[in-house]
């Protein structure tokens, strides 16, 4: 039941396959710099329906205390529809699989400081190498490229979120485009979130992931007729959807159907904001632009762009977008796990 060869070798020639059969799909759980949870490992052994949630979204989106209710809610959001939670991220130089509610108060009680990184997979090896200048471990939030490389170690297929990193705008110049793309192509995961924020270019974007292998959708979510590929707060972006998903029940056959044919690349499911939160396209591209401007003018680039122009459109929006960010994820997770559910049923 392996889906990743790599993964398969290196496990059987590894010492921990002949000493613990539990943990056959995750070859570094409990070494020095991997650590999956009791639950998950258990979870993950009886085959029930786990999914990943990220941590930069509290470690750079939200602020404290407001993460921490953000994140006990979509733990409890993805228990009442059948799942079990696995929120990762870095603690005390540790990749976790499963934190428990005092560990993720503890990452996230400092969002913002350079103490706690903002990790994609590039930045692995060195939030887990390196050392503070006091001599203590590292923390941090990993973002959708560093959740999917630890959930798909740990053996998850499902993972929701809010936003999707993309290519930026004037990305033919900056080469700017987020390791989120690249990840989905190498890794077989399936991330539910609500699209890309159109600060980034989003024709570009759902070129890139067509280069790389990613299989994009949107749910319907009642429309009928041709759908947008939405833009995190407006279900509407101006480019359509590659392909549209009726329910979780089609999702699921389509993520099933991948797997069965033991592809190594990663598939995206947009999930359209709900209607009664979305902010209208034109609105928000007022206030894109202003975040943008501030953007170039204080020189922010890298991987500190993105956290500055989220923060840059939360002033000139205020609540309302606070508001349907926290909507639009929760949201995401219901039917993340309900995807979760119905894959479980088919492998059955
Ligand atoms: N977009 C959002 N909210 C977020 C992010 C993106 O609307 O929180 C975060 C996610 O963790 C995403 C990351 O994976 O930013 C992408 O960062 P970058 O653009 O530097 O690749
Ligand atoms: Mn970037």
């Amino acid at each position: 039941t392996w889906t990743c060869r790599a993964c398969r070798s290196a496990w059987r020639s590894s010492r921990l396959s002949k000493t613990n059969p539990i943990l056959r799909r995750s070859l570094s759980t409990n070494s020095k710099f991997f650590k999956v949870s009791e639950e998950i490992l258990q979870a993950i052994a009886e085959k029930r329906p786990v999914v990943a949630l990220e941590t930069t979204i509290y470690t750079h989106g939200f602020p404290y205390p407001d993460n921490v209710a953000l994140s006990t809610k979509l733990e409890s959001l993805v228990r009442e529809n059948g799942g079990v939670p696995a929120t990762i991220g870095i603690l005390d130089g540790v990749a976790r699989v499963g934190l428990d509610s005092k560990e993720l108060d503890q990452l996230v009680s400092s969002p913002g400081s350079p103490n706690v990184w903002k990790l994609s997979r590039r930045d692995l090896g060195f939030v887990l190498g390196m050392k503070d200048a006091e001599g203590k471990p590292l923390n941090g939030g990993t973002t959708i490229s560093g959740t999917s490389v630890l959930a798909h170690m740990a053996g998850i297929k499902i993972f929701a979120t809010g936003g999707l990193g993309g290519v930026h705008r004037g990305a033919e110049l900056t080469m700017d485009v987020s390791a989120d793309l690249t990840e989905l192509g190498r890794t077989p995961i399936t991330v539910i979130s609500s699209g890309c924020k159109s600060f980034l270019d989003i024709p570009k974007t759902l070129e890139y992931l067509e280069t790389q292998g990613v299989a994009v959708a949107t749910f319907a979510a009642g429309r009928t007729g041709s759908v947008d590929f939405p833009a995190f707060y407006a279900r509407d972006s101006g480019v359509k959807s590659p392909v549209v998903l009726r329910d979780e029940i089609e999702a699921a056959r389509v993520i099933f159907a991948q797997n069965s044919l033991g592809l190594q690349s990663g598939l995206h499911f947009a999930n359209p904001i709900p209607d009664k939160f979305s902010v209208p396209f034109q609105e928000m591209e007022k206030a894109i632009a202003e975040a943008l401007e501030a953007a170039s003018a204080a020189g922010s680039k890298g991987a500190a762009i993105t956290p500055f122009i989220l923060d840059k459109i939360k002033e000139v929006t205020g609540s309302r977008s606070v508001e349907a960010n926290r909507a639009l994820v929760e949201a995401n997770v219901i039917r993340g796990t309900k995807v979760a559910v119905e894959l479980r049923k088919l492998e059955q």
